[in-house]
């Protein structure tokens, strides 16, 4: 299989910490694209051209990340990261919230890199409470206890570690002591190191 794939996006991340922590990593080669300069190079893979795609070893392609990490989860019995049962609405709930926190910091970081007439500000603020109440959101929710690193959770550092790396002059997490923590704690998980964003 071929993940296509770029360092900078949370989305790619997310499979790229499922594939290692399924131990799937000798089976899934990791293509590096550059969707926003090169769409074209993707399109073939995804019609919407947006990564992460997963070229299956038939040619033919899954995306988007939910989708491709669900079957990811299939290929190996352990570590479960989207149980069945109660539990699993729960798991994706969660995923769901912090796409939601990817999808409003890709936008923002996006409106950014326009000229600064042409930025929304009301766009930019909606975007922004929307991060800074789903990091609450994910903030409260977290445990006492480190909690299992499932489909959620690994949904929820990609996209953490994504609004600091691209974000982090809007202070986001500094309100949320629980996140930070964890989030330093799991910075040592190997899948989770071994995706860290470019530094700088
Ligand atoms: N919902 C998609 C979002 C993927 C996405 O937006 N990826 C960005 C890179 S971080 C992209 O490829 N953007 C290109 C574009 O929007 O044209 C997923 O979960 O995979």
């Amino acid at each position: 299989m071929k993940l296509l794939y770029s360092p900078t996006s949370p989305y790619a991340r997310k499979v790229r910490i499922t594939v290692i922590e399924k131990g799937l990593a000798d089976r899934v080669e990791i293509v590096g694209v550059d969707v926003l300069g090169k769409p074209d190079t993707v399109r073939a893979s995804n019609p919407l051209a947006k990564i992460p795609a997963l070229v299956l070893d038939d040619g033919t392609s899954l995306f988007d990340s939910p989708v491709i990490c669900e079957y990811l989860d299939t290929l190996a019995p352990t570590p479960v990261l989207l149980p069945k049962g109660a539990a699993r609405w729960g798991v994706l709930r969660r995923q769901a919230l912090a796409d939601g926190v990817m999808d409003a910091a890709f936008n923002l970081v996006m409106e950014r890199r326009r000229p600064e007439a042409l930025r929304s500000e009301e766009w930019m603020a909606r975007w922004t409470a929307a991060m800074s109440n789903a990091i609450a959101a994910l903030d409260a929710e977290l445990p006492a206890e480190t909690p299992a690193f499932d489909l959620g959770w690994i949904a929820a550092i990609a996209a953490v570690d994504y609004v600091e790396f691209r974000l982090g002059d809007l202070g986001l997490l500094k309100a949320t002591a629980k996140l930070a923590a964890w989030r330093a704690l799991m910075a040592d998980r190997p899948s989770v190191a071994a995706s860290a964003p470019p530094k700088g």
